[in-house]
C-alpha cells in the first residue's frame, strides 16, 4: 500500500478554474490508472449521442457538444472506472479485513475493479471468491426467512433507469418500500420543498435558459469542482452581459473565474473570465436571511414604485403573498444581518441587481439543502424568484444541481420510500400483485433501524452508504449486527469492510463498459439534472469476464427470492434491456412513452415540468408563497466556543471516492485532515498555522463524538464557520441532525468545538 497522504502542502492557488490546471490534473491522473491511451480514446466519446454518458456528476448534456464534452473530474470518474487495476482473488485471500479497515479510502478504491464475487469468510476474516449461483441462492433463502420490513434497499444515485426500475420492483414485490437513496442525503430537501411550493419535485430550468438569463444567482454550489461542464454555459453567459451573483462561505475557484481549456486562444492568453461579480461570504445556515433581505428589497422598491413585483403573475399564479410581502416588510435589516453575517448593504446591491435583470435562474446546491432548516432555504428561493415571475418563462427558472449522474432519474422510476410518489396502482395491475401501502425507511430512518436492531438486512445497489452517512463512529458497531448485508459494487471501500454475519460484495459492470446479453450489445439510459433523459452505450471491454451487469445481478436476486410470477419477466429483461424499457413506459406513460424510440435524441428527451409550463400542482393550484418560521437555517444557537463544521468535499474526489489527495482551488495537497478555519477564529482560539487539534461534536443529545489529528489551516471563512472533509468528518454527525421534513443529513452546520 502506497500512502499518497504523507507530505502536506499549502500553497494557495492562483490559477482559474479549468485552464491549464485542469489539464494538468487529467494527465496527472490518466496515466496513474494505468491504462493511458485507452482511457484518453474512451473520454472522446463521453457525453456523445452515440457514447456513454459520464459517470460523474448529473449535468445536462447538449446536443451540440465541444470535441471534448468532458471536464476534468469527470475525465477522473472515467480513468478510474477504466483503471487497469483490480483487486482480485488473490487480493483479497491475501488480505484480512481488519487490516484492510485500517487502510485509508484513497488506498482501497486504488485497488482497482473487483473482478469475482465474494462471501465473507469469519474464521479467516477474509471475503472469498464464490461462485454467482451460490451467492444468489444464499441470499435469496436467506431473504426468504427475513420479515421484508426489517431488509433495506439502498441505491446510490450511479445505476441506470432500466436497473433502477427492476430494482424497485424486486424491493416491492419482496414486500418493502424501505428503498432509500442517496438523494435521501441530497436533493430530498429540494423534492420535498418544491413539490409542495411548485408542484414539481425538480428543477425547472433546462440549458437553454441558461441562453437567454439576465442574472444567476448561485447559493451552496461549488460548480467548478462539483458540476464543471456547467463552467461552460456560465461563461457564455457572463460573455453576454448575463450578471451573476453568489452567496457561499467559502471563495470557491469555479465562482470567481473560468478558462475554458477548450478554448485554444484563452489557454495560450491565459485569459480568463471572471464569473461571479458579486461573491458574498455568507455565514453557513445564513441564506434565509439573505433571500428574506432579497425579497424585502424588491418588495420595499415596489411598495415606492408599483412596477417592480411581477402583479399579474403573483395574482394569476401564486397563493399567500400578502402574509408573505408583511413577513418580509416586518424583517429587520438587524435581524437579517445578524442572522446572514453581512453587511445589510451587501444583500440591497444583490436585491437591486435582481431587480434590474428581466429573467433570473436560481441555482443551488448542497449549501441549502444539508442544513435543519434546508427547507425553509429552498422555499425562500422560490419565494424570491415568485416575486419577478422568475418560474416558467425563457431564461428563468430554479435549478437545483443534482449530484449522481442518474440520482433524478431513480426517483422517477419508483426508487422512493414514499409509497405516495410510487404508481403502486400501475404496479398492481401491471405485474398482478399487491404493492406493500407502508412507508418505508428514508436514509436516516434505516440508520436508525440499524443502530436499534429493527433492521436486518442491506442491500446496497452501488454507493458507500457506511462511509456517507452520519454518526460513522457509532453505525459501524451497529452494522456488525446485521444478519446480511449484499453489495452490489465496482470497487472495495470502507463500507464493504464491516461485515454482516452473511455478507456479500457482488461486482458489476460499470456504464462504460460493454454489456452483451442474449440480444446483443446492451444499452441504457439516465436522466441528467434538467429532466432529459439519455442514452448510454458502453464501449470498453468489461474489467473481468466473470463479471455480471446491474440488471442481471437484480433479476438474479429476484429470482432467486420471490416465487415466479409469468407477468414479471425476470429472463427476458435481462436479453433485452429495450424490454425493460417498454416496461417502464407502460407505468409512466406521461414521462417515457416511447422511451426506445427517443432515448438517442441530441441533448437528450426532454420529460416537461408543469412548473415550467406555469401548472402549479400544489394544494391550492398555484404557486405557493411560504413565511419562513426562523432566518437561521442552522437549527442550534450559537455559544462561546461552538463552530458552525461544513463538511467539504475537495476537488480531488466523488464524494466517498478518493482520487487523490490535491484540493488544487484550495491550495491543500498531501492530506486529508485539515480544518479550515478564518485568521480572527484561529488568534481568538489560540491556534497557530500547522497546529494540530481535534473536534468535539457539541449537540443536545450529549453524545461523544470525537475527530483528532486535523491541521489548522488558516482560510477566509466567515467568523465562527470551520470546514473540514467529508467523508472524514461524518464521525462528527449526529443522526438526528437533519433537515426536518426531509430528512437530508445536516451535512453544511454540524455544531462542535476545537479540542487539543
Ligand atoms: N467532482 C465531483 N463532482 C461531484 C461530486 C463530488 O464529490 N465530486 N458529488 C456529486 C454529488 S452526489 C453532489 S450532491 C454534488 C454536490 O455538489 P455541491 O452542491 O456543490 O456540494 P458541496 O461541495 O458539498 O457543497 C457546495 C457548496 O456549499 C457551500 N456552503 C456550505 N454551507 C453553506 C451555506 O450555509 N450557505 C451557502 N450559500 N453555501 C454553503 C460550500 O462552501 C460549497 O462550496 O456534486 C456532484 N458532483
Ligand atoms: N458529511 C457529509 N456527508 C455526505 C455529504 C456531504 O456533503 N457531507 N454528501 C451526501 C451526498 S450529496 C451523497 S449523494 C452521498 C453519497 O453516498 P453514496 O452514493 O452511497 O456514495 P459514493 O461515494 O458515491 O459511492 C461510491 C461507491 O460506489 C460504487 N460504484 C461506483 N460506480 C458504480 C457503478 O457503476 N455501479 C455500482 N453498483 N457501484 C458503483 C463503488 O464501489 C464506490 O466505492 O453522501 C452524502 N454524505
Ligand atoms: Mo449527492
Amino acid at each position: 500500500m502506497t500512502d499518497r497522504s504523507e507530505h502536506p502542502d499549502f500553497t494557495p492557488y492562483a490559477g482559474p478554474a479549468g485552464g491549464w490546471g485542469s489539464l494538468r490534473s487529467v494527465a496527472e491522473i490518466v496515466p496513474r490508472e494505468g491504462n493511458a491511451i485507452a482511457v484518453s480514446r474512451e473520454l472522446l466519446r463521453q457525453n456523445k449521442v452515440d457514447g456513454f454518458a459520464c459517470v460523474s456528476c448529473a449535468w445536462a448534456k447538449p446536443a451540440n457538444a465541444h470535441p471534448a464534452e468532458f471536464c476534468e473530474n469527470g475525465a477522473k470518474a472515467t480513468a478510474w472506472e477504466l483503471t487497469s487495476r483490480r483487486a482480485d482473488a488473490a487480493f483479497f485471500i491475501g488480505n484480512r479485513i481488519a487490516d484492510l479497515r485500517q487502510w485509508p479510502d484513497y488506498n482501497l478504491e486504488e485497488q482497482g475493479r473487483l473482478t469475482t464475487p465474494l462471501r465473507y469468510h469469519a474464521a479467516t476474516d477474509r471475503y472469498l471468491p464464490v461462485a454467482w449461483e451460490t451467492a444468489f441462492a444464499e441470499i435469496g433463502a436467506e431473504l426468504g426467512t427475513l420479515d421484508p420490513k426489517s431488509v433495506v434497499f439502498y441505491a446510490s444515485g450511479r445505476a441506470s433507469l432500466e436497473t433502477s426500475y427492476m430494482y424497485a420492483l424486486f424491493a416491492r414485490l419482496y414486500g418493502t418500500n424501505n428503498l432509500p437513496d442517496s438523494s435521501n442525503m441530497c436533493h430530498e430537501t429540494t423534492s420535498v420543498a418544491l413539490k409542495a411550493r411548485i408542484g414539481v419535485p425538480v428543477g425547472t430550468t433546462t440549458l437553454d435558459d441558461f441562453e437567454h438569463c439576465d442574472a444567476i444567482l448561485f447559493f451552496g454550489q461549488n460548480v467548478g469542482s462539483n458540476a464543471p461542464r456547467l463552467l461552460h454555459p456560465l461563461r457564455s453567459a457572463v460573455k453576454r452581459g448575463c450578471r451573476i451573483v453568489t452567496f457561499n462561505p467559502l471563495v470557491e475557484r469555479g465562482l470567481e473565474r473560468f478558462t475554458d481549456p477548450q478554448n485554444p486562444i484563452e489557454m495560450a492568453t491565459r485569459g480568463e473570465t471572471r464569473i461571479s461579480e458579486q461573491y458574498h461570504q455568507v455565514r453557513a445556515g445564513g441564506d434565509i436571511a439573505v433571500l428574506m433581505g432579497m425579497c424585502k428589497y424588491a418588495i420595499e422598491a415596489d411598495d415606492r414604485t408599483g412596477d417592480v413585483l411581477d402583479h399579474a403573475f403573483i395574482a394569476e399564479h401564486c397563493h399567500g403573498f400578502d402574509a408573505f410581502a408583511a413577513a418580509a416588510r416586518a424583517t429587520s435589516w438587524d435581524a437579517i444581518a445578524a442572522a446572514s453575517g453581512l453587511d445589510a448593504d451587501a444583500i440591497r446591491s444583490a436585491g437591486e441587481l435582481y431587480i434590474t435583470a428581466k429573467a433570473v435562474i436560481g441555482v443551488y446546491g448542497m449549501g441549502l439543502t444539508q442544513h435543519v432548516h434546508g427547507i425553509e432555504n429552498v422555499e425562500m428561493m422560490v419565494n424570491l424568484l415568485l416575486l419577478r415571475g422568475n418560474i416558467g418563462r425563457p431564461g428563468a427558472g430554479v435549478c437545483p444541481v443534482r449530484g449522481h449522474s442518474n440520482v433524478q432519474g431513480q426517483r422517477s422510476v419508483g426508487i422512493t420510500e414514499k409509497p405516495e410518489l410510487a404508481p403502486l396502482d400501475k404496479l398492481k395491475a401491471q405485474y398482478g400483485f399487491e404493492p406493500p401501502q407502508t412507508k418505508g425507511l428514508n436514509t436516516v430512518e434505516a440508520c436508525e433501524g440499524i443502530l436499534d436492531g429493527s433492521v436486518t438486512a442491506f442491500i446496497g445497489l452501488g454507493g458507500n452508504f457506511l462511509r456517507a452517512i452520519p454518526d460513522t463512529g457509532r453505525m459501524e458497531p451497529a452494522w456488525a449486527k446485521l444478519r446480511l448485508t449484499v453489495h452490489i459494487a465496482t470497487k472495495l471501500n470502507r463500507g464493504h469492510l464491516v461485515p454482516g454475519e452473511i455478507s456479500y460484495i457482488l461486482p458489476c459492470l460499470g456504464r462504460i463498459e460493454k454489456d452483451v446479453q442474449a440480444s446483443g450489445a446492451q444499452s441504457v439510459a439516465i436522466e441528467d439534472s434538467t429532466s432529459c433523459i439519455h442514452g448510454s452505450v458502453g464501449v470498453r471491454a468489461p474489467a473481468s469476464p466473470d463479471l455480471l451487469s446491474e440488471p442481471a445481478i437484480v433479476a438474479a436476486l429476484a429470482q432467486a427470492t420471490l416465487p415466479p410470477n409469468p407477468k414479471v419477466p425476470w429472463t427476458a429483461w435481462v436479453g433485452d434491456y429495450a424490454t425493460v424499457r417498454d416496461a417502464i413506459a407502460e407505468t409512466y406513460p406521461q414521462f417515457f412513452a416511447d422511451m426506445n424510440g427517443r432515448m438517442f435524441t441530441p441533448g437528450g428527451f426532454y420529460k416537461g415540468n408543469r412548473a415550467r409550463d406555469r401548472h402549479f400542482d400544489t394544494a391550492s393550484g398555484k404557486a405557493e408563497f411560504s413565511v419562513p418560521a426562523m432566518l437561521d437555517a442552522a437549527g442550534f444557537d450559537d455559544a462561546p466556543g461552538r463552530f458552525r463544521l461544513i463538511t467539504l468535499r475537495s476537488n480531488d474526489q466523488f464524494n466517498t471516492t478518493v482520487y487523490g489527495y490535491h484540493d488544487r482551488f484550495r491550495g491543500v495537497k498531501g492530506t486529508r485532515d485539515v480544518l479550515f478555519i478564518s485568521p480572527a477564529d484561529m488568534a481568538e482560539a489560540g491556534l497557530a498555522e500547522g497546529d494540530i487539534v481535534g473536534l468535539a461534536t457539541d449537540h443536545k443529545d450529549g453524545i461523544a463524538r470525537r475527530l483528532d489529528g486535523l491541521r489548522v489551516h488558516a482560510y477566509s471563512l466567515p467568523r465562527g464557520c470551520i470546514g473540514a472533509y467529508y467523508p472524514e468528518a461524518n464521525v462528527l454527525m449526529p443522526v438526528s441532525h437533519h433537515a426536518e421534513q426531509s430528512f437530508v443529513p445536516a451535512a453544511k452546520s454540524v455544531p462542535v468545538r476545537i479540542v487539543h
